[in-house]
């Protein structure tokens, strides 16, 4: 059995360490103890108690481990940095990573920076938390899993292998850059526009917003054409990204994404890494981009009040 260490057990990384617990040995690490019987509701609707490993960094410090097979970082995109920093002196340099944040911040920067393998995953699987002891596989989606300089394909196609075994289907590609940036292109136009006005995402089909989602679309448009990311569903430019937009806002109508989870929790949102590198590349491609930087510093305000 390989060994699998799960950093951030939060929703995904909790689902994670249910599915992936009958068929390699597991460990979440967190700040603090979780309780050991964890409780995984299926989409089914079905209840599963498992005992689930979990240990501090500290702990780890103390007393570690053999090394891992796999080091997955599930924390929100801001702070996957830090938290393979404070594990990084107990595992080899070699051992490969793989990378679950939305957007495109740490993924490069800890490409470039880690030794050993960084692999990217995206993944549509939906989950949420009920406590310390639960999560919920509230719906099944598809992961997809790569490395930003397609040099470990091996390694992606069996950890694809694994995934798709423990429930959790997957599958190896060679462009998981274009289709992170093409999450990012969705995340950007719907989160921080239902984050800013306290709305799910379907309300953004109404005449209040779906000017602004249109107007947000042209600027995201522009700049996935200057970093040569392909318009999705093998369509042509604003249109094709504006149908995706539309089609994610009308299958999680009833969803509160992301972003205004984080609002409401008063906690840091993951603007940086979604609306982040878009201000970057519009600028460094010159390309105007005057809504995202008003949704980016609308949302630092917020943020900066709590
Ligand atoms: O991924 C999402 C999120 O909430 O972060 C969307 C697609 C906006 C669905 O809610």
């Amino acid at each position: 059995m390989t060994t699998h260490w799960i950093l951030g057990p939060g929703a995904i990384g909790r689902l994670l360490a249910h599915s992936l617990a009958p068929f390699a040995e597991v460990a979440l690490i967190g700040r603090r103890d979780l309780p050991a019987q964890q409780r995984l509701t299926t989409p089914e609707g079905e209840v599963r108690v498992q005992h689930l490993t979990s240990f501090t960094v500290v702990h780890f410090a103390v007393d570690a481990p053999e090394p891992p097979a796999f080091v997955h970082i599930t924390t929100k995109a801001m702070s996957a940095e830090a938290a393979l920093e404070s594990l990084a002196s107990l595992i080899p340099p070699s051992t490969p990573l793989v990378l679950w944040q939305n957007g495109f911040l740490s993924q490069p920067r800890i490409t470039q920076a880690w030794p050993g393998p960084v692999l990217c995953a995206t993944t549509t699987e939906g989950a949420y938390l009920t406590g310390d002891d639960g999560v919920v596989h509230a719906g099944r989606g598809h992961t997809f899993v790569g490395d930003l300089n397609n040099q470990h394909g091996e390694l992606a196609k069996t950890l694809a292998e694994l995934l798709t075994q423990a429930g959790l289907t997957a599958t190896a590609v060679t462009d998981i850059r274009q289709r992170l940036w093409q999450k990012l292109a969705v995340n950007a136009a719907i989160n921080p526009l239902v984050a800013l006005n306290g709305v799910r995402n379907g309300e953004l089909r109404g005449e209040a917003y779906s000017d602004r989602v249109v107007a947000v679309v042209k600027e995201v448009a522009a700049i996935m054409l200057a970093e040569g990311i392909a318009p999705p569903n093998n369509g042509q430019g604003e249109a094709a990204w504006l149908a995706l937009v539309w089609q994610v806002v009308e299958s999680t109508a009833n969803n509160k994404a992301s972003m205004l989870q984080d609002i409401e929790a008063k906690r840091p949102t993951e603007r940086g890494a979604i609306l982040g590198p878009l201000i970057e590349s519009a600028e460094r491609h010159g390309l105007a981009c005057h809504k995202l930087q008003a949704l980016n510093d609308d949302i630092g305000l917020l943020e900066a009040i709590y």
